[in-house]
């Protein structure tokens, strides 16, 4: 009934992490009503920087068929949870939409693409990156990728949470990779189909970046002063 529906509402508003996952989910198959809590959960949360408990409900209703919900995103939440932010003019609208639907793989791909965007016309040509590109990054584009990836992952992925890890292991690179799923034993992963695209995936597995010319890209992305 609309009574229950309330109590859930109420309930999502004040629980913990683990309940208002619950609860998203529970909500996400009582029909339009249940819609509609998620909605109002969403407006109710807008002022405060978003969550991976925002980015569940808001996939919720962007994955739904549901015309009320459809309307209702493109009025009031048009280009998702993240404000897309960006000091050079780079839309990350395509990339917002693909972590919406958790496309992970198509949202790996674009982001490479995004941040040899971010490094200029020679890059995008190039389709790899140099560090000495990376350090020159503004922390602006960094940080709206970065909350990306974390909002849609349930907090599993982006480039803040790689860092923490590898901060987390003395820096050794070895142990990061194993760690993360990008080596087993001594077998480095094999793009694309080794991966897993999934949030069954370890902790900090994505985004990739690719090893095959060394360390000095990630290295220089995980000391950016975008993390400080
Ligand atoms: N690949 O193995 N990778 C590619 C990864 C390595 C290789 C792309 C990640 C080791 C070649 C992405 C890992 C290695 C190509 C990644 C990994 C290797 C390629 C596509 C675990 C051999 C084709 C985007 C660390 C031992 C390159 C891109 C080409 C592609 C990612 C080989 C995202 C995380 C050392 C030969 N690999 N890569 O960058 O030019 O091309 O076509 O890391």
């Amino acid at each position: 009934t609309a009574n229950d529906i309330d109590l859930l509402l109420q309930q999502l508003i004040a629980g913990s992490i683990g309940v208002q996952q619950q609860l998203i989910l529970q909500l996400s198959d009582l029909g339009d009503e249940g819609l509609h809590a998620l909605m109002e959960f969403l407006l109710k949360r807008r002022e405060t920087k978003a969550t991976w408990i925002d980015g569940n409900a808001y996939q919720v209703l962007y994955k739904s068929n549901a015309p009320k919900a459809k309307e209702f995103l493109l009025s009031c939440f048009p280009e998702g949870i993240v404000p897309l932010k960006s000091e050079c003019g780079i839309d990350y609208n395509c990339l917002q939409q693909l972590l919406a639907v958790q496309d992970f793989q198509a949202a790996d791909r674009l982001t490479l693409q995004k941040m040899c965007e971010l490094a200029g016309l020679t890059a995008i040509q190039r389709k790899w990156l140099y560090f000495t590109e990376v350090e020159n990054f503004p922390i602006t584009d960094l940080h709206t990728i970065n909350h990306l990836w974390l909002v849609h992952s349930e907090g599993k992925f982006g480039f803040s949470v790689q860092r923490e890890i590898w901060l987390g292991l003395s820096k050794n690179w070895e142990n990061f990779w194993s760690k993360i799923g990008w080596k087993n034993g001594n077998n480095w992963t094999r793009y694309p189909n080794e991966f897993t695209w999934n949030l069954s995936a370890p902790k900090g597995h994505l985004p990739l970046s690719n090893q095959l010319r060394g360390v000095r890209v990630i290295a220089s992305l995980f000391s950016h002063p975008a993390w400080n």
